[in-house]
């Protein structure tokens, strides 16, 4: 249970970095109260090296954290890392298998580890969970990295919160032509192959390398890295391939555009959030009784002060990439 705390002296402590006023804080974002939060710290975001961690269940996403939480550890960064399980909100099984595999962490008070389920913020776990980042950044944590399971939409949308995507995929799995029908190739800045003791490695590697090749790239071309994270293996290659990441989003200035489009996508969220909600009581209100769906929706926008433009055109998004001898 929390306890009574004013914004202000929430403030005050976490500025003098107590790790109990960022946990407390995160919660309350948890919880769908941490916009005045975020109101008084945004300005000191943008500093922290985010990094987004996907693939499917099982996969390694966690021993593959933990073990670049001891990489930075060992080169002096202090390291934030938040699981975030969106398909299942209700089973906190792969939380728990990420607690067991971050154990080592624990003591350590430079690692801050989270987790995150949806509680009652607008816009959702992704919602609550561009909030833990903010908030993680703004405390001054050098290294942020976002964890989340599965290959589905709202993880991408997760990962997409951070500056590096890294999905990871499973030899001996089908993983390559999932990673075509999930638009994975449009999110990955690194692809990492885990479990590279794994017989199938070798061949899911060349999988990936063959569907590269098929593709012009413009800008970041996707590195692909082997890991073995249990023993530690090409955990300095992924580090470095991260770095190398970083480096090129701030030497081109595709950093500016990443932030751009991950505060776009929060400013999304809340406002969804915020006309669903709108949208819910509206309907439960009646004013859409009696007429036939298309009237109603007219009356449910009327009422928002908005109104029906079915002729907008929103443009056709940019790909990152064109298979090669199509267009
Ligand atoms: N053989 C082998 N096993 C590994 C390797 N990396 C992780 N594992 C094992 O794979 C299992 C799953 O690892 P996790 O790190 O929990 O995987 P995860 O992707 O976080 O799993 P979820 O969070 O449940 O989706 C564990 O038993 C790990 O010990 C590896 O490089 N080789
Ligand atoms: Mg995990």
């Amino acid at each position: 249970v929390p306890q009574p705390y004013t914004l202000a002296s929430l403030l005050l402590d976490f500025e003098s970095k107590k790790p109990r006023a960022l946990a407390r804080a995160i919660s309350v974002a948890e919880s769908g109260r941490g916009g005045e939060l975020i109101r008084h710290l945004f300005g000191r975001t943008g500093r922290a090296m985010t990094i987004g961690l996907t693939g499917p269940p099982g996969v390694g996403k966690s021993t593959l954290s933990s073990a670049l939480v001891r990489k930075a550890r060992s080169l002096g960064k202090s390291v934030g890392v938040i699981s975030v399980d969106p398909s299942s909100p209700f089973s906190h099984g792969a939380l728990l298998g990420d607690r067991i595999r971050l154990t080592e962490h624990f003591t350590d008070a430079d690692v801050f580890i989270r987790s995150m389920a949806s509680r009652g913020h607008l816009g959702g776990v992704a919602g609550a969970t561009a909030d833990a980042v903010l908030l993680m950044d703004a405390y001054g944590l050098d290294v942020v990295m976002i964890e989340t399971v599965g290959v589905g939409q709202s993880e991408i949308e997760i990962a997409e919160l951070a500056n590096t995507t890294v999905v990871a995929l499973q030899p001996g799995s089908g993983d390559s032509i999932q990673v075509l029908k999930a638009g994975i190739m449009e999110i990955a800045d690194i692809f990492v192959i885990n479990k590279a003791d794994h017989p199938m490695a070798n061949q899911l590697r060349r999988e990936i390398r063959s569907m590269m090749e098929m593709l012009d790239f413009s800008g970041w071309v996707p590195e692909l890295v082997s890991t073995q994270a249990l023993s530690g293996d090409g955990v300095d290659e992924l580090w470095k391939a991260i770095e190398r990441h970083a480096a090129w989003l701030h030497a081109t200035g595709a950093i500016a555009s990443k932030r751009a489009q991950a505060f776009a996508h929060q400013v999304r969220q809340l406002a969804l959030g915020q006309l669903q909600r709108k949208l819910e009581r509206e309907l439960r209100s009646g004013v859409a009784a009696g007429v036939d769906p298309y009237a109603a929706a007219d009356r449910v926008l009327t009422a928002f002060n908005v109104y029906s433009d079915t002729e907008e055109d929103f443009g056709t998004p940019h790909p990152r990439a064109t298979v090669k001898g199509l267009t």
